[in-house]
């Protein structure tokens, strides 16, 4: 017998057995559903049902406690706290420098100042001035009325240079390149040469001549090339020259 003439006799048979083994009652709902088969053997199991709907929630569980979390954000910053109490005496320091190392000390830097600045002034007046006695003189090589001489030179804490004798109209003779004012004048009274403290002057060294007041007033003097005084008008024009007091 071919396997396609035997199919169906074997179906019956497994039927038919299956049907024999269960009780009569599901016999019975079978012949219903099933009238060819009258009654037989239970058949197979069939296919597993469609899933259930999702069950209640449950309780919450208790499981391990997770990790602690990382720090929170810094808070503000709190009130400063009251001082603390005053910590105890340190130990008596190493002792001090001596005093009269200090005096030496100043002493001694103020001497090298002091060198120092002659020799400054000693450059200075090499190369620009004029030193005889206490006296320098210094020109600023300009010529201007006699009233604008004196007000330049009172300017820088000096006066109109005026020789006082021979050896500083000499020293001045031989310091200008030109004729040149002396703080002396015959303003208040014609023929009475007094100096800026308005007493008369004790040392003079007139040209020939002079003073002569040749032109009305000639009231000022200049110190010519040859050291010799000329009485001329205070609103001409002749250099400047001050005279600065050492040590002053
Ligand atoms: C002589 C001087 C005057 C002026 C004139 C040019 O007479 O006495 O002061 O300098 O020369
Ligand atoms: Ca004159």
């Amino acid at each position: 017998m071919s396997l396609f003439t035997s199919l169906p006799f074997l179906l019956l048979t497994v039927v038919t057995a299956s049907c024999a083994d269960t009780k009569t009652e599901n016999c019975e709902n079978i012949q219903k559903t099933c009238p060819v088969i009258a009654c037989g053997p239970p058949g197979i199991n069939g296919f597993p049902g469609k899933d259930g709907r999702d069950g209640a929630k449950g309780e919450p569980g208790q499981g391990i406690r997770g990790s602690q979390g990382p720090p929170g954000k810094m808070g503000l910053q709190g009130m400063p706290g009251i001082p603390g109490i005053p910590g105890p005496i340190g130990q008596k320091g190493d002792p001090g420098e001596n005093m009269g190392d200090y005096i030496s000390l100043a002493t001694s830097e103020r001497a090298t100042l002091r060198s120092e600045l002659n020799q400054i002034k000693n450059w200075l007046i090499f190369s620009l001035g004029k030193r005889v006695g206490k006296k320098v003189f210094f020109t600023n090589g300009e010529k201007m009325p006699f009233n604008e001489v004196k007000t330049l030179c009172a300017q820088f804490q000096s006066r109109v240079v005026t020789p006082m004798n021979a050896e500083e109209n000499r020293a001045l003779k031989d310091f200008i390149t030109a004729e040149a004012f002396l703080d002396i004048t015959d303003q208040e009274t014609e023929g009475q040469f007094v100096d800026l403290t308005g007493r008369w002057v004790t040392y003079q060294n007139w040209n020939d001549g002079e003073p002569n007041n040749a032109y009305p007033g000639e009231h000022c003097v200049a110190l010519l090339l040859d050291g010799t005084w000329n009485d001329i008008a205070c609103s001409s024009s002749f250099l400047t020259v001050c005279e600065f007091s050492e040590g002053a």
